[in-house]
Order: C-alpha cells, then sequence, then structure tokens
C-alpha cells in the first residue's frame, strides 16, 4: 500500500531541507512546503523537491481572486502538485485558483489544529464551499479528530489532509480512524536525528 504519510518541510537550512527531502522521499507521499522553506530558499525549492516528490505549496493562499491566481501560477510554474488555500475569501477566490490548471490539487482549510484554532471557522460552510468549488481535499485537525470525523461526514469522497501529529499531540490512528487520508508531520520528522527513520516509523503506523 501506497504512503498515507505527508512531510511537512518548515526546515529553513535549504540544504538540510533538501538533504531531508532525498532521504525521506521513498517513505512519503508528498511533501508540504510552507513559508519558512520558500522565504529562506526561493520559490526554486519547490522546483528541486518535485524532482523526487510531488510537492504541495502550504502558501494558505487567502485574497482576491487575481492575487490568489497569481500565486497560484507561480506555484504550479515552479513545479508544485497541489496548493493550500483559505476558503473565508469565498467561492470566487478559490474558484480562481481552480481555474489556474484543474489538474492540480487544491486544498481547502477547513479548521486550524493549535489550541483555539478552530473557534474563528466555521466547518459546515467551509466544507460546503471546497464542494462546490471543486477542491481536491480539505485540511483538517489531527489535534481534534472528532472535527476530523465530522469533516468526512460533510465532504464525503473529498481527501482529507490532516496536520497536528506528532509535535502537537495528534495520533496517527486516531486521526486516519476519524476519516483522513493522510496525516502530515512535520518536526516529528524533520527535527529527528534520523529524519528517514522516522518517516518510515510514520509511515508503518498508517498501513
Ligand atoms: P508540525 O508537525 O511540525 O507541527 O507541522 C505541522 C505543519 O502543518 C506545519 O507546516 C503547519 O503550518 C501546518 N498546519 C498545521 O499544523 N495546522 C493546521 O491547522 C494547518 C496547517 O497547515
Amino acid at each position: 500500500m501506497s504512503s498515507r504519510l505527508v512531510l511537512a518541510l518548515d526546515e529553513t537550512d535549504p540544504v538540510r531541507a533538501l538533504d531531508v527531502a532525498k532521504s525521506v522521499a521513498p517513505f512519503v507521499a508528498k511533501i508540504k512546503i510552507n513559508y519558512p522553506l520558500v522565504l529562506s530558499a526561493g520559490l526554486e525549492i519547490v522546483t528541486e523537491i518535485s524532482k523526487f516528490s510531488p510537492v504541495i505549496c502550504d502558501f494558505k493562499v487567502a485574497d482576491i481572486p487575481n492575487t490568489n491566481r497569481l500565486i497560484a501560477k507561480e506555484a504550479f510554474e515552479a513545479g508544485a502538485s497541489g496548493i493550500i488555500a483559505h476558503a473565508f475569501p469565498g467561492p470566487e477566490s478559490l474558484k480562481a485558483i481552480r481555474e489556474v490548471d484543474s489538474t492540480k490539487d487544491m486544498y481547502v482549510v477547513i479548521t486550524m489544529s493549535h489550541p483555539k484554532g478552530g473557534d474563528y471557522f466555521d466547518i459546515e460552510n467551509f466544507c460546503k464551499l471546497a464542494l462546490e468549488v471543486g477542491a481536491t481535499g480539505v485540511v483538517a485537525p489531527a489535534t481534534r479528530p472528532e472535527d476530523v470525523a465530522k469533516v468526512r461526514n460533510l465532504v464525503g469522497d473529498l481527501e482529507i489532509i490532516s496536520p497536528g501529529v506528532g509535535a502537537q499531540g495528534g495520533s496517527s490512528k486516531d486521526t486516519i480512524e476519524a476519516g483522513a487520508n493522510y496525516i502530515i508531520v512535520g518536526r516529528g520528522i524533520y527535527l529527528s536525528d534520523d529524519p528517514a527513520a522516522a518517516a518510515e516509523k510514520y509511515s508503518k503506523e498508517l498501513v
């Protein structure tokens, strides 16, 4: 069975980031890159890492449609296989990303994993929106499996990717049982003394 693990590569040293990415590639389905690495290494790092793993650009895009379109275009042209966007700017902003390249993945944040991270998110409306705009999937928190289960009921077959396993205390097993397709692990892997071994361990817990 293929891996259900996504690495969140928030390592800001570009050389180390590439080393980690290469060593964990056999154990992960995808690598998620966020602002810390892109701001330190430049967008070229997306192109580099895409050579050995699909890359999701976690830019949490949240702007007017034209700006969302421009951001998505840059990310996809750099080689990203997908992008993460916020729901609250509404359907036109999300559709603008979809229209850049509908073969790419678009994930919509439904609610967040940190303490009180769910207090300002509207799970029902955001799930409805993700379906309406044809999202590939949604982001829901491993730290609150009850929210993952709620999201699963609302989004049908859309993919659920869940951050918060490891450093934030979420459990892989509970998250998958609640209905997530993939867990996202960052510090639990890239800060480990042996990132490949850590990735292998997390990936085995999931099969
Ligand atoms: P870590 O395993 O080190 O906590 O990393 C989690 C990753 O997932 C980070 O890149 C973070 O920005 C992202 N993330 C999250 O933790 N919670 C959310 O609700 C949404 C996220 O994208």
